[in-house]
């Protein structure tokens, strides 16, 4: 069965139990995070062999994410334990809105982390070699190339180093948190690597910001070498193969928690193409995994 190798930075989730400012919460819910993380677990709930690549530090919060790793399946055998620098951490503060629903704002305490100093040596112990090796898809995102200059570095050596019968995915995930005050600069990063993918996600909103539309044909002018591009939004996908464009709608379903979703839908629709499922039939797999996102607790409650 082929391989998929997730790289980027795992992170614990510390949700607010209560809307309201922080300095009134007195009580969290503990979760993991990270989208190439989320996206490593729905793979392998999909039935794909599934391993990540990554740094957690050696304390409580990484043998949590790793555990976690493991009970859901997925190879943590590439995952470096950091002695010295921490694990990766978000608090999720909630507002409550005038119509009841709540609002989350993130909070990031990932800088330093264990994850920042990914570097290309990560990719050259003989574990992570192997995995590579092996690798019928390697998943990235935008988020990792923000991280750090030697994460940056990292993720440039997997599209350099790029091997024929390999595809490589990536999903923008521009999170502007991470960019501030040289959005400029990440712009052109993730458009960059956006360019040499096989396989490019971006939501609707995220593509208006960062490329500056977010209209399919247009984007698929930009983009001419994306074997997929898939653009999304709250209601449905738009994917192109180069030959053909395919709409679908999201599935109907009480929505609990929206974080999350894409990394979902990502996962599905990888599924779909490593095991040679048709582009709807890619789609379809990406919205039923997906709607298990929004419609699971597993954000809020232990
Ligand atoms: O896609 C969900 C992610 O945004 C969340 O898990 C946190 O990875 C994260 C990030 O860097 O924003």
């Amino acid at each position: 069965t082929p391989l998929a190798v997730c790289f980027g930075e795992g992170m614990v989730a510390l949700v607010a139990a209560t809307a309201g400012p922080l300095e009134g919460c007195r009580t969290f819910h503990r979760s993991l995070a990270g989208a190439e993380w989320n996206t490593a677990i729905a793979l392998a709930s999909a039935g794909i062999r599934t391993s990540v690549l990554s740094r957690v530090g050696d304390d409580g919060f990484g043998r949590f994410l790793t555990a976690e790793l493991r009970d859901h399946g997925v190879d943590d055998s590439a995952v470096e334990v950091d002695g010295d620098a921490p694990t990766g951490l978000y608090v999720k503060e909630l507002s409550a809105r005038d119509d009841g629903a709540v609002d989350g704002t993130m909070h990031y305490y990932r800088a330093g982390s264990a994850a920042a100093a990914l570097s290309p040596q990560t990719l050259t112990t003989p574990v992570a070699s192997a995995l590579l090796a092996d690798a019928a898809l390697v998943h990235t995102s935008g988020i990792t190339p923000a991280l750090s200059a030697s994460a940056l570095a990292a993720q440039e050596a997997l599209y350099t180093q790029r091997h024929p019968d390999r595809l490589l995915s990536f999903d923008l995930n521009w999170r502007p948190a991470l960019w501030r005050g040289r959005d400029e600069e990440g712009r052109r990063i993730v458009s960059d690597f956006a360019g040499r993918a096989d396989i490019v996600f971006c939501t609707r909103t995220d593509a208006e910001v960062v490329f500056g539309t977010s209209d399919p044909h247009r984007l698929r002018s930009l983009f001419p070498r994306p074997r997929y591009l898939l653009v999304t939004d709250p209601n449905g996908a738009v994917a192109f193969d180069g030959t053909q464009t395919a709409d679908s709608d999201a599935l109907d379903a009480p929505v609990v928690e929206t974080i999350g979703a894409g990394d979902a839908f990502a996962a599905g629709f990888l599924a779909g193409v490593l095991t040679g499922l048709s582009l709807t039939g890619s789609l379809a797999r990406g919205h039923r995994i997906a709607t298990r996102a929004l419609v699971s607790t597993r954000d809020h409650v232990d």
